[in-house]
């Protein structure tokens, strides 16, 4: 209401956190965001990007009305005219060169939204693509791949216990200024402290000294990209020292010998050639992991962005399995989310990649999609299957992905591109048609994603904070909207008539699951709840969830009523064990050592004694970052220029570089300029550069992020460099030549 203050609970939708806050709304606009003192999960934390939560939302140049591509000029039309220009681009491609001349690349907000959790996976089936990419293979696709294999299930990701661990042993992660990721959990850098308040310990290993390694018990330095050999080194020690003990995972593991013969060659000695530690350092994790009473090793960007990504993330749980600390209470444990069952029992089909491969480098296709890396070469190639057309959606792989200056490029050569995102950025500048949905303030939020991930099970549900915007348009209504376009019902199809017909089919499979229940779809519709469609699958999939009430079975059980009269959210409890039951693989066991990350051994034995690289260059991400696209709120970007090449004094002096002074930075793919910052939080032989930057390219609408552009460091990431098992881009290690660019 006009003239009234108000006070509304949301959880944050900007990382995996996910953060209750509490709003203030006055005259139907977000004046404050602060920590929602009284949340289940994050107790009031809020970090400086939740608090600009209202100046995001209410963004001056976030657009709120769909955009159509005229010349070089981007101009506002109504959602009509916006789907129809849809249709007369993208239905002759789709006739005349069929489903695979349109690809499609989800980006990391999807996870954030539940339009992206309910409404992608309809829209990828009716378009029948497989031309399908996303911010996965930059990211954590090793680590789904590590999880098919041992668990059976890509999505089956331990996550550490850092409540109850008494030693958590962090690789390649930084979550005192990234908030955590994999590993959901709200107020990280306060769970490490109160870690060590109760007498625990954490390790970091990491190339740069970060703020994580600041507060550490320890920072181990590692050479880019070498990770596997330290933990290869640990998983020796642990055999050879007879420090292997399975605890009660014994009996649900195979394979275990076999890992301890590949572990035969990497002798601490040996990895500590590899990798810069010292072998007695090695050894002391392997003992000091073994002799804890719980432990937790935990990897992130830094053990999947990497040449050996998934033998890394597959390492990591190998060295949990044998120190006993898998699936066990202070180790690294399986969450179970509300939305989600337990299954019946274990044991089911495993994991399979490569049922296709990519056109131009045959690629295999990994949880059904292609490595992004491989994008620019399935759009420039002529011949059968090209890509002509494209989709994006919360994506801006332009800054994001491996040598973007070449993507960027591609790009301008597309027949045809559309973009759901409320940003004209680096990427949607592309586009012939640019749809924006309503802004956060408007959606409702359920964390699909992260309640899976987070290191204590609960469940929050928040509805729209401020009215719909009566001209805008919600992300469920756009993605439901192209979906029918794409099954050929036309540009002004009702999204509504897909909404009930998803709904359902949802209701037709829970009455078939459970026949005895006594009710039909029918009887199940008129009980489901919830005033848009995705509060009313949300219903469902609580109520037929790990706690839900089953339709009146369990009368106490979740609903998203009973979410809805929580709006600090539902506490479940501490993670339980979840052995067998979540165990999916043929055997039904944790199989330690799957043949295709056995074979991949090989590649990196064949890496031990290969010569050092002078200069790699890795990442970096700060409190105030998100990835590329939140450069454009005023408080997240003031203050010094955060995009500086990180040097060593050492590789200062050698290289007859000065604090401040403009670099060249040259690698296989291209060259940027940033000014170099000489700082000992980087070891000598590593040079850092934060990605995300590169807001200078004509055609965008962000002024405040154009007025801060930085650049771009995937201009320098190399699309060749993959993992191969994963298809993931290594971001991280990448060699490169640094100048004075003044001399250059
Ligand atoms: N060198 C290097 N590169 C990296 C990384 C690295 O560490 N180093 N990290 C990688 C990682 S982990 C990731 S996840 C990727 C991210 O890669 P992307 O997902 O491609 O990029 P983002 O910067 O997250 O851009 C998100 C886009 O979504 C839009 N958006 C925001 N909110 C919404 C919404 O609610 N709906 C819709 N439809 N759109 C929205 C934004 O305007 C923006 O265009 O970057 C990767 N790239
Ligand atoms: N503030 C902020 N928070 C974010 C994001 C953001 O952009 N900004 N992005 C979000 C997203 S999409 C993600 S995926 C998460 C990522 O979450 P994290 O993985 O915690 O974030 P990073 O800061 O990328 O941490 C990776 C660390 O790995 C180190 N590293 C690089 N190479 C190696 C290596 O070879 N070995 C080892 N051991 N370490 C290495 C880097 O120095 C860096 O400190 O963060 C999320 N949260
Ligand atoms: S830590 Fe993440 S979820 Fe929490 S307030 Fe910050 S951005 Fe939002
Ligand atoms: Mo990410």
């Amino acid at each position: 209401m006009p003239g009234e203050t108000r006070t509304a609970y949301r959880t944050c939708p900007l990382c995996e956190a996910a953060c209750g806050l509490e709003l203030t709304i006055a005259d139907e606009r977000i004046v404050a965001a602060r920590g929602d003192a009284d949340h289940v999960f994050s107790r009031g934390f809020v970090c400086p990007k939740g608090a600009t939560f209202g100046q995001l939302s209410q963004d001056p140049d976030r657009l709120r009305r769909p955009l159509v591509r005229r010349g070089d000029r981007h101009v506002e039309v109504s959602w009509d005219e916006a789907y129809r220009a849809i249709e007369a681009g993208l239905g002759p491609i789709l006739r005349q060169h069929g489903p695979q001349s349109v690809a499609v690349y989800l980006g990391n907000p999807n996870v954030h939204t539940m339009a992206g959790g309910l409404y992608l996976s309809p829209l990828l089936r009716a378009l029948g693509s497989r031309n399908i990419f996303s911010a996965s293979t930059v990211d954590q696709m090793p680590k789904h791949v590590s999880s098919g294999y041992l668990y059976g299930s890509p999505l089956a990701i331990p996550v550490p216990d850092v409540d109850r661990t008494d030693l958590l042993l962090v690789l390649g992660a930084n979550p005192w200024e990234s908030n955590g990721s994999l590993a959901t959990a709200a107020d990280f850098p306060g769970r490490l402290k109160a870690l060590q308040a109760r007498g625990g310990r954490f390790v970091v290993v990491d190339p740069r000294r970060t703020r994580t390694a600041e507060h550490a018990d320890d920072h181990v330095a590692i050479r880019p990209g070498t990770d596997a050999f330290l933990l290869f080194g640990i998983v020796h020690t642990l055999f050879a020292e007879h420090l292997v003990d399975l605890g009660a995972l014994a009996g649900h593991v195979t394979g275990l010998g076999q890992v301890g013969e590949l572990a035969q060659a990497f002798t601490p000695e040996r990895a500590a050639a590899a990798c810069g530690v010292p072998a007695e350092r090695i050894r002391g994790l392997a003992r000091d992991l073994a002799a804890a009473t719980t432990a937790a090793v935990y990897g992130r960007i830094g053990t999947c962005t990497v040449e050996f990504g998934t033998l890394t993330s597959w390492l990591v749980d190998v060295v949990n399995v044998l120190t006993g600390n898998l699936d066990s209470p202070g180790g690294v444990m399986f969450p179970l989310a509300a939305h989600l069952r337990p299954h019946a029992r274990s044991g089911g089909k495993g994991f399979t990649v490569g049922r296709w491969h990519s056109r131009v480098r045959g690629l295999p296709e990994v949880k059904g999609e292609f490595p992004v890396a491989t994008l620019a070469d399935e759009i420039e190639t002529p011949g059968d299957g090209q890509v002509r057309a494209f989709v994006t959606v919360a994506g801006n792989p332009v800054l994001s992905t491996p040598n973007s200056g070449r993507l960027d490029r591609a790009l301008g050569g597309l027949d045809f591109m559309v973009s759901v995102d409320p940003y004209l950025n680096e990427t949607t500048r592309h586009a012939d048609v640019v749809l924006p949905p309503t802004d956060a303030a408007r959606k409702g939020h359920y964390d699909f994603s992260f309640l899976a991930l987070a290191v204590r099970n609960f469940a929050a549900y928040s509805p729209p904070v401020l009215p719909a915007d009566a001209g805008g348009m919600d992300e469920c209504d756009i993605l439901a909207r192209l979906t029918l376009l794409v099954t050929g019902h036309g540009a002004d199809a009702d999204p509504a008539a897909l909404h009930e017909q998803m709904l359902q089919q949802t209701l037709q499979r829970v009455a078939a699951a459970a026949p005895n229940s006594g009710r039909t779809a029918e009887e199940l519709r008129a009980m489901v709840d919830g005033e848009h469609p995705a509060e009313r699958l949300l219903d469902v999939a609580l109520r037929t969830g790990a706690y839900g009430d089953g339709f009146g079975a369990r009368p106490d059980g979740l609903s998203l009523t009973r979410l809805l009269a929580h709006p600090h959210g539902v506490d479940l409890g501490p993670l339980r064990p979840r052995i067998p039951e979540v165990l999916q693989t043929p055997s039904g066991t944790v199989e330690l050592c799957p043949a295709p990350l056995a074979a991949d051994v090989e590649r990196l034995r064949g890496a031990l004694d290969r010569p050092h690289e002078d200069l790699v260059l890795i990442g970096r991400r700060h409190l105030r970052s998100n990835n590329s696209w939140m450069h454009n709120v005023p408080a997240l970007v003031k203050g010094r220029d955060r995009c500086t090449l990180q040097m060593h004094p050492v590789d200062a002096a050698r290289l007859a570089l000065a604090d401040g002074e403009d670099a060249r930075i040259a690698s296989r793919a291209g060259v940027v300029s940033a000014p170099v910052e000489v700082t000992d939080r980087v070891m000598p032989g590593v040079v850092s550069l934060p990605h995300g930057w590169g807001h200078d390219l004509p055609g965008t609408r962000m002024a405040v992020a154009a007025a801060h552009p930085g650049v771009n460091s995937n201009v320098l990431t190399d699309e060749f460099a993959i993992d191969p098992l994963s298809g993931n881009s290594v971001l991280n290690g990448i060699p490169v030549e640094v100048k004075p660019a003044a001399r250059s």
